[in-house]
């Protein structure tokens, strides 16, 4: 059973930030459950790069806890070709946010950070001690030193102000309201469009990019939701907490379990000439199982419910277009 909560959501006004993305709309499904009241900044509205529009959010909304999800994210590619948006649009983003919730006396605010936030070469799995002690991977760093000045803003506004922020590092996600375009995504959403393409055309094969070999960890986003709402509730301290299933796949098994779901039966090609990124990424979860947490949805279930949900989708859903078999 689960500790007794030491911050209760129930009556309180929570701000998803980010409610549109693939975490924030989970963390909005999860938070249904709690009886609070869950506040959005319509991206239309509100543009989180903008302090005074962050600013002029916060004095209206007035939410008393905060998730902070709302990020420039993407694959490996996008995380390579575009290094400015993804440093520069996430150090706005949290520094505009981070900030005004000091302010503005928000009680509690959890930080989204991300797995690539440790050493390309750190110990596996990786205990969250080893931040800051090597090298960064270099397709992903400028999202990372983004993602490390968050989690150090947080760190910095609890041990000066007594700010209670909190960090969680989620590992690779994925799951219904992923993002399917092939130059943008992650590789699990990225894999079942190429496989559907391949099996709606009927052609013989998908090409999976690098060796097949990097180990990658892949955590359901409703269970990551679920996680992040349980710290919420269980975790105040300043050290980062890592949420993850601590089981590692390599992107070729990978490939083959997509294709198996998908109910494709063609061939796998390798493109080596394309990064495989970090060679190995997998959590030490112990800290998050020692608090009584774990996540209930295996590999193969989680991605059944994300094929059904791009079946459903991906012909009327704008950003995830039919992808043509590479
Ligand atoms: O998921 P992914 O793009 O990002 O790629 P990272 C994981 C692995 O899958 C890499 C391989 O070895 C890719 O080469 N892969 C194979 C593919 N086929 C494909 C494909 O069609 N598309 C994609 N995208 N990959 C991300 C970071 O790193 O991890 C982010 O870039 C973030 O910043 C996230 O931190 C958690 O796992 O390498």
């Amino acid at each position: 059973m689960a500790p007794k909560p030491s911050y209760a959501l129930r009556n309180k006004r929570i701000w998803v930030a980010g409610h549109r993305g693939l975490v924030g709309s989970a963390i909005v499904r999860r938070l249904q459950r709690e009886g609070c009241e869950v506040l959005i900044a319509p991206r239309e509205r509100v543009d989180l790069r903008d302090a005074s529009q962050v600013e002029h959010f916060m004095r209206e909304a007035r939410p008393q806890a905060i998730f902070l999800a709302a990020a420039r994210v993407g694959g490996i590619y996008a995380n390579d070709t575009r290094p400015a948006e993804f440093i520069g649009q996430n150090l706005m983003i949290q520094t505009n946010v981070i900030d005004a919730a000091h302010r503005h006396d928000v009680e509690k605010l959890l930080f989204l950070g991300s797995s690539c936030i440790y050493p390309r070469l750190a110990p596996q799995p990786i205990p969250e001690d080893a931040l800051l002690t090597g090298p960064l991977e270099p397709t992903n760093e400028w999202y990372a030193v983004a993602k490390i000045a968050g989690i150090k803003m947080c760190q910095a506004y609890r041990r000066q102000y007594g700010c209670d922020f909190i960090s969680a590092m989620p590992t690779n996600l994925y799951g219904p309201g992923d993002n399917f375009d092939l130059m943008q995504s992650h590789v699990l959403p990225a894999l079942l469009a190429k496989a559907h393409a391949a099996k709606v055309q009927g052609a013989d094969s998908i090409e999976v990019w690098g060796t097949g070999k990097a180990l990658r960890e892949f955590l359901y986003v409703d269970d990551a939701a679920d996680g992040l709402v349980f710290l919420m509730q269980h975790y105040s301290d300043e050290p980062i907490i890592n949420l993850g299933t601590g089981t590692e796949i390599s992107i070729a098994d990978l490939a083959l379990l997509v294709c198996r779901t998908v109910g494709f039966q063609g061939q796998l090609r390798f493109d080596r000439t394309k990064p495989d990124g970090t060679p190995r990424k997998v959590m030490d979860v112990s800290r998050l199982s020692a608090l009584g947490w774990r996540p209930p949805t295996s590999l193969a279930d989680g991605l059944q419910q994300t094929y059904r949900w791009y079946l459903e989708h991906f012909a009327t859903e704008r950003r995830s277009a039919v992808a043509s078999v590479a």
